[in-house]
């Protein structure tokens, strides 16, 4: 049975009160803990048997999110792997290992970030105008830390129907003093001549370098790519997803038709509401990541190096 916490997570995270491939993959860690320090399991395998329910249960609230999957995967992975090493671990003794591996998990995030922030905001010309869709914390952190270093940036936001998660960011940004301009997402193109950089985040990145991102994100990169405007991805290299090397494809959220229209005004009309699009890597100029910037089709070359991910058995 999922603790009320858990499940609570899992509410919030799909209904976006919870957002963001970073802030979703945080949240559903500290679920895990959670789900330890309450599983009431008397041995091992029943604490095990407790984590993977709560795992399944994270992982499957967006659909979208390798960087949630493989979060739950390593902190399962993890646990047994803790198991065998030990015989000797209890249950108590397991419950302190998972919350000290959590801890680990989100200092590896904030270095992560830091990493990110600091190479994005030096490639960054110091004088520019960046346009950037939907909320990505990773790329707010880029932002700032391009104003740190003493950058003249000024940013439009595409307000990113149908949940407006781009407001979020040019209400987050105007609060820290940047000069910010809301664009509708259809308006792109009319302010192209303006843009000197786009800039967004990463839900999935694929074995063949694509970028699965907001809807939208796909024309905004057609567009930059034919006007010759960098397009760069800000991501860390854990959202690369596995399972599209080996011929699985990146599976699109289809959401709610309500958050688009209501269904009730709409009556004989389909409405349909994907999350996200794909990016093909030939748009992408690079990904800025934690072990630097990488264009799109070397990014499987810098998992294998960083994960060193092998053949499937
Ligand atoms: C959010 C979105 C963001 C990425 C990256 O979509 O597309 O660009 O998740 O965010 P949604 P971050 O609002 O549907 O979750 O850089 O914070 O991981």
């Amino acid at each position: 049975m999922l603790p009320p916490y858990v499940k609570k997570t899992c509410e919030d995270i799909k209904s976006l009160k919870i957002q963001g491939a970073r802030e979703i993959a945080k949240a559903a860690v500290r679920a895990i803990v959670e789900q330890a320090e309450f599983s009431d399991a008397k041995t091992n395998q029943e604490f095990i048997a407790h984590l993977i329910e709560a795992a399944d249960a994270l992982a499957a609230t967006r659909p979208t999110e390798p960087l949630l999957r493989n979060a739950m995967r390593d902190a399962l992975r993890f646990m047994f792997a803790q198991i065998k090493k030990s015989k000797t671990d209890d249950v108590a003794t397991l419950k302190k290992k998972i919350k000290q591996e959590a801890s680990r998990y989100e200092e590896t995030m904030r270095k992560n970030k830091e990493k990110i922030s600091e190479y994005g905001a030096k490639l960054l010309p110091k004088k520019c105008t960046l346009l950037l869709h939907c909320h990505s914390t990773t790329v707010v952190a880029i932002v700032k830390r391009a104003d740190e270093m003493g950058k003249d940036i000024r940013v439009i936001c595409t307000e990113t129907r149908p949940r407006f998660q781009g407001r979020m960011t040019a209400l987050e940004l105007r609060d820290a003093g940047f000069d910010v301009t809301l664009i509708v997402d259809s308006a792109v193109k009319a302010f192209m001549k303006e843009i000197d950089f786009v800039l967004v985040g990463a839900d999935a990145i694929t074995s063949t370098g694509e970028l699965v991102n907001k809807i939208g994100t796909y024309g905004i990169a057609t567009l930059a790519y034919y006007e010759d405007i960098p397009f760069y991805s800000a991501a860390e290299t854990h959202k690369f997803d596995p399972l599209t090397l080996w011929g699985n494809a990146e599976e699109i959220e289809e959401r709610d038709p309500s958050e688009v229209a209501d269904p009730k005004e709409f009556r004989g009309i389909k409405i349909r509401n994907p999350a996200f699009d794909v990016t093909p890597a030939k748009y992408i100029r690079g990904y800025i990541t934690e072990i630097g910037i990488i264009p799109a089709q070397g990014m499987l070359n810098a998992v294998i190096d960083k994960f060193g991910l092998r053949e499937r058995d």
